[in-house]
Protein backbone atom coordinates (compact mmCIF):
# COMPACT_ATOMS: atom_id res chain seq x y z
CA UNK A 1 0.00 0.00 0.00
CA UNK A 2 2.94 2.26 0.50
CA UNK A 3 3.62 3.65 -3.11
CA UNK A 4 6.25 5.89 -1.55
CA UNK A 5 9.03 3.65 -0.63
CA UNK A 6 12.39 4.87 -1.74
CA UNK A 7 14.61 2.91 0.30
CA UNK A 8 17.60 1.55 -1.89
CA UNK A 9 17.37 -2.33 -2.08
CA UNK A 10 19.08 -5.22 -4.12
CA UNK A 11 17.35 -6.88 -7.11
CA UNK A 12 15.57 -10.16 -7.01
CA UNK A 13 17.26 -11.49 -10.51
CA UNK A 14 15.95 -14.97 -11.40
CA UNK A 15 17.44 -17.06 -14.28
CA UNK A 16 15.02 -19.36 -16.10
CA UNK A 17 15.29 -22.05 -18.99
CA UNK A 18 15.15 -25.94 -19.89
CA UNK A 19 18.14 -27.91 -18.44
CA UNK A 20 21.34 -27.41 -20.44
CA UNK A 21 19.76 -23.82 -21.36
CA UNK A 22 22.99 -22.39 -19.75
CA UNK A 23 21.68 -21.01 -16.73
CA UNK A 24 24.15 -22.03 -14.03
CA UNK A 25 27.38 -20.79 -15.53
CA UNK A 26 25.71 -17.11 -16.84
CA UNK A 27 25.08 -17.02 -13.67
CA UNK A 28 28.29 -17.23 -12.25
CA UNK A 29 29.39 -15.21 -15.06
CA UNK A 30 26.78 -12.44 -13.53
CA UNK A 31 28.23 -13.08 -10.14
CA UNK A 32 31.55 -11.83 -11.27
CA UNK A 33 30.54 -9.00 -13.53
CA UNK A 34 28.26 -7.51 -10.51
CA UNK A 35 31.23 -8.05 -7.72
CA UNK A 36 33.19 -6.39 -10.49
CA UNK A 37 31.37 -3.26 -10.45
CA UNK A 38 31.20 -3.23 -6.15
CA UNK A 39 27.85 -4.26 -5.79
CA UNK A 40 26.59 -6.85 -3.28
CA UNK A 41 25.56 -9.30 -4.50
CA UNK A 42 24.92 -13.17 -4.16
CA UNK A 43 24.00 -16.05 -6.40
CA UNK A 44 21.35 -18.80 -5.06
CA UNK A 45 19.72 -21.55 -6.98
CA UNK A 46 16.28 -23.99 -6.47
CA UNK A 47 15.87 -26.89 -5.42
CA UNK A 48 18.19 -25.38 -2.59
CA UNK A 49 19.63 -29.36 -1.81
CA UNK A 50 21.13 -28.09 1.37
CA UNK A 51 18.19 -28.10 3.86
CA UNK A 52 16.14 -31.24 5.01
CA UNK A 53 13.43 -30.53 2.23
CA UNK A 54 16.16 -29.90 -0.46
CA UNK A 55 17.85 -33.34 0.26
CA UNK A 56 14.03 -35.20 -0.58
CA UNK A 57 14.03 -33.16 -3.69
CA UNK A 58 17.38 -34.41 -4.58
CA UNK A 59 16.90 -37.56 -3.81
CA UNK A 60 13.39 -37.75 -5.54
CA UNK A 61 15.51 -35.78 -8.26
CA UNK A 62 17.91 -38.45 -8.80
CA UNK A 63 15.30 -41.68 -8.79
CA UNK A 64 16.43 -42.63 -5.05
CA UNK A 65 12.78 -41.75 -3.87
CA UNK A 66 9.38 -42.33 -5.56
CA UNK A 67 7.35 -39.34 -4.34
CA UNK A 68 3.47 -38.56 -5.88
CA UNK A 69 3.45 -35.54 -8.65
CA UNK A 70 1.59 -33.44 -6.02
CA UNK A 71 3.66 -33.81 -2.85
CA UNK A 72 6.71 -32.95 -5.10
CA UNK A 73 5.51 -30.20 -6.41
CA UNK A 74 4.84 -28.49 -2.90
CA UNK A 75 8.36 -29.73 -1.68
CA UNK A 76 10.05 -27.69 -4.22
CA UNK A 77 7.85 -24.86 -2.78
CA UNK A 78 8.40 -25.37 0.62
CA UNK A 79 12.15 -25.45 -0.49
CA UNK A 80 11.24 -21.83 -1.58
CA UNK A 81 8.95 -20.53 1.26
CA UNK A 82 12.07 -21.82 3.82
CA UNK A 83 14.32 -19.17 1.98
CA UNK A 84 11.47 -16.17 1.82
CA UNK A 85 12.54 -14.49 4.56
CA UNK A 86 16.39 -14.60 4.54
CA UNK A 87 15.60 -13.85 0.72
CA UNK A 88 13.76 -10.47 2.11
CA UNK A 89 16.53 -9.65 4.42
CA UNK A 90 19.23 -9.81 2.27
CA UNK A 91 17.31 -7.43 -0.36
CA UNK A 92 16.35 -4.73 2.05
CA UNK A 93 19.88 -4.70 3.08
CA UNK A 94 20.88 -3.89 -0.28
CA UNK A 95 22.18 -7.76 -1.65
CA UNK A 96 21.18 -8.47 -5.31
CA UNK A 97 19.97 -11.71 -5.58
CA UNK A 98 20.89 -13.57 -8.57
CA UNK A 99 18.41 -16.66 -8.37
CA UNK A 100 19.14 -19.84 -10.38
CA UNK A 101 15.26 -21.18 -10.96
CA UNK A 102 12.31 -19.65 -9.21
CA UNK A 103 8.86 -20.25 -9.20
CA UNK A 104 8.58 -20.52 -12.90
CA UNK A 105 10.22 -23.75 -12.86
CA UNK A 106 8.12 -25.10 -10.19
CA UNK A 107 4.71 -24.12 -12.33
CA UNK A 108 6.51 -25.56 -15.71
CA UNK A 109 7.40 -28.81 -14.71
CA UNK A 110 4.70 -30.07 -12.91
CA UNK A 111 2.52 -28.44 -15.48
CA UNK A 112 4.30 -30.35 -17.73
CA UNK A 113 3.52 -33.50 -16.26
CA UNK A 114 -0.75 -32.71 -16.16
CA UNK A 115 -1.22 -31.05 -13.36
CA UNK A 116 -3.71 -27.90 -13.79
CA UNK A 117 -1.82 -24.17 -13.75
CA UNK A 118 -4.15 -23.00 -11.17
CA UNK A 119 -3.37 -25.77 -8.56
CA UNK A 120 0.24 -25.01 -9.48
CA UNK A 121 0.31 -21.53 -9.10
CA UNK A 122 -1.74 -21.45 -5.78
CA UNK A 123 1.66 -22.38 -3.35
CA UNK A 124 3.56 -19.58 -4.83
CA UNK A 125 1.28 -17.00 -4.32
CA UNK A 126 3.10 -14.60 -1.55
CA UNK A 127 6.60 -15.43 -2.33
CA UNK A 128 8.86 -12.13 -3.30
CA UNK A 129 8.31 -11.25 -7.08
CA UNK A 130 11.10 -11.06 -8.77
CA UNK A 131 12.00 -7.73 -10.22
CA UNK A 132 13.90 -9.56 -13.98
CA UNK A 133 13.44 -13.05 -14.81
CA UNK A 134 16.01 -13.79 -18.01
CA UNK A 135 14.61 -17.07 -20.25
CA UNK A 136 17.42 -18.79 -21.55
CA UNK A 137 15.38 -19.77 -24.52
CA UNK A 138 16.78 -22.69 -26.51
CA UNK A 139 14.75 -25.86 -28.70
CA UNK A 140 14.79 -28.34 -26.43
CA UNK A 141 16.85 -30.55 -29.62
CA UNK A 142 19.49 -28.06 -29.05
CA UNK A 143 19.60 -28.88 -25.40
CA UNK A 144 19.61 -32.32 -25.14
CA UNK A 145 22.76 -31.96 -27.50
CA UNK A 146 24.86 -29.89 -25.29
CA UNK A 147 26.97 -32.26 -24.19
CA UNK A 148 24.23 -34.79 -22.62
CA UNK A 149 21.69 -34.81 -19.80
CA UNK A 150 23.46 -35.84 -16.44
CA UNK A 151 20.75 -38.17 -16.11
CA UNK A 152 18.31 -36.39 -13.23
CA UNK A 153 14.57 -37.69 -13.95
CA UNK A 154 13.41 -34.49 -16.01
CA UNK A 155 16.40 -34.74 -18.41
CA UNK A 156 14.45 -36.78 -21.06
CA UNK A 157 14.20 -34.90 -24.44
CA UNK A 158 9.99 -35.84 -24.29
CA UNK A 159 9.65 -34.21 -21.12
CA UNK A 160 11.59 -31.08 -21.90
CA UNK A 161 9.68 -30.57 -25.17
CA UNK A 162 6.45 -30.31 -22.35
CA UNK A 163 8.07 -28.34 -20.15
CA UNK A 164 9.44 -25.71 -22.82
CA UNK A 165 5.76 -25.15 -24.27
CA UNK A 166 4.72 -24.83 -20.43
CA UNK A 167 7.23 -22.23 -19.95
CA UNK A 168 5.86 -20.09 -22.73
CA UNK A 169 2.40 -18.98 -21.04
CA UNK A 170 3.77 -18.30 -17.95
CA UNK A 171 5.61 -15.18 -19.48
CA UNK A 172 4.58 -12.46 -17.93
CA UNK A 173 6.00 -8.13 -18.04
CA UNK A 174 8.95 -9.01 -15.85
CA UNK A 175 10.36 -11.56 -18.33
CA UNK A 176 13.13 -10.75 -21.06
CA UNK A 177 13.55 -13.76 -23.77
CA UNK A 178 17.31 -13.69 -24.22
CA UNK A 179 18.26 -16.48 -27.51
CA UNK A 180 20.37 -19.21 -25.72
CA UNK A 181 22.00 -20.39 -28.86
CA UNK A 182 24.34 -17.19 -29.24
CA UNK A 183 27.75 -17.29 -28.33
CA UNK A 184 28.22 -17.17 -24.63
CA UNK A 185 29.99 -13.99 -24.26
CA UNK A 186 26.93 -12.18 -26.19
CA UNK A 187 24.92 -13.74 -24.10
CA UNK A 188 26.75 -12.71 -21.55
CA UNK A 189 26.73 -9.24 -22.75
CA UNK A 190 23.35 -8.57 -23.12
CA UNK A 191 22.55 -10.13 -19.63
CA UNK A 192 24.75 -8.12 -17.76
CA UNK A 193 22.91 -4.53 -19.56
CA UNK A 194 19.50 -5.87 -18.35
CA UNK A 195 20.97 -6.74 -14.84
CA UNK A 196 22.59 -3.42 -14.31
CA UNK A 197 19.77 -1.07 -15.16
CA UNK A 198 17.56 -3.13 -12.81
CA UNK A 199 19.79 -3.07 -10.28
CA UNK A 200 20.10 0.72 -10.85
CA UNK A 201 15.94 0.92 -10.60
CA UNK A 202 16.13 -1.14 -7.19
CA UNK A 203 18.99 1.36 -5.82
CA UNK A 204 16.45 4.02 -7.11
CA UNK A 205 14.05 2.56 -4.54
CA UNK A 206 12.05 0.44 -6.89
CA UNK A 207 9.26 -1.34 -4.53
CA UNK A 208 9.77 -5.22 -3.01
CA UNK A 209 6.13 -6.83 -4.00
CA UNK A 210 4.67 -9.84 -3.00
P1 LIG B 1 18.77 -27.87 -11.35
O1 LIG B 1 19.41 -28.07 -10.02
O2 LIG B 1 18.61 -26.42 -11.75
O3 LIG B 1 19.36 -28.72 -12.44
O4 LIG B 1 17.24 -28.37 -11.16
C1 LIG B 1 16.98 -29.70 -10.93
C2 LIG B 1 15.79 -30.18 -11.71
O5 LIG B 1 14.58 -29.87 -11.03
C3 LIG B 1 15.65 -29.56 -13.10
O6 LIG B 1 15.27 -30.61 -14.00
C4 LIG B 1 14.53 -28.58 -12.96
C5 LIG B 1 13.67 -29.16 -11.88
N1 LIG B 1 13.00 -28.16 -11.05
C6 LIG B 1 13.52 -27.04 -10.52
N2 LIG B 1 12.62 -26.41 -9.76
C7 LIG B 1 11.50 -27.14 -9.82
C8 LIG B 1 10.21 -27.02 -9.22
O7 LIG B 1 9.91 -26.09 -8.48
N3 LIG B 1 9.31 -28.02 -9.49
C9 LIG B 1 9.61 -29.06 -10.30
N4 LIG B 1 8.66 -29.99 -10.50
N5 LIG B 1 10.81 -29.21 -10.87
C10 LIG B 1 11.74 -28.26 -10.64
NA1 LIG C 1 19.42 -30.26 -14.13
NA1 LIG D 1 21.28 -25.56 -13.92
Amino acid sequence: VSGCNSESRGALVVLEGLDRSGKTSQSSRLLTYLEGLGHSVELWRFPDRSTNVGQMISSYLSNKSQLDDHTIHLLFSANRWEKRSLMETKLKAGTTLIVDRYSYSGVAFSSAKGLGDEWCKAPEIGLLAPDLVLYLDIQPEKAAERGGYGGEKYEQLEFQRKVAQCYQVLHDASWKIVDACQPIEDIEKQLQELVLECVMACQKGKPLAN
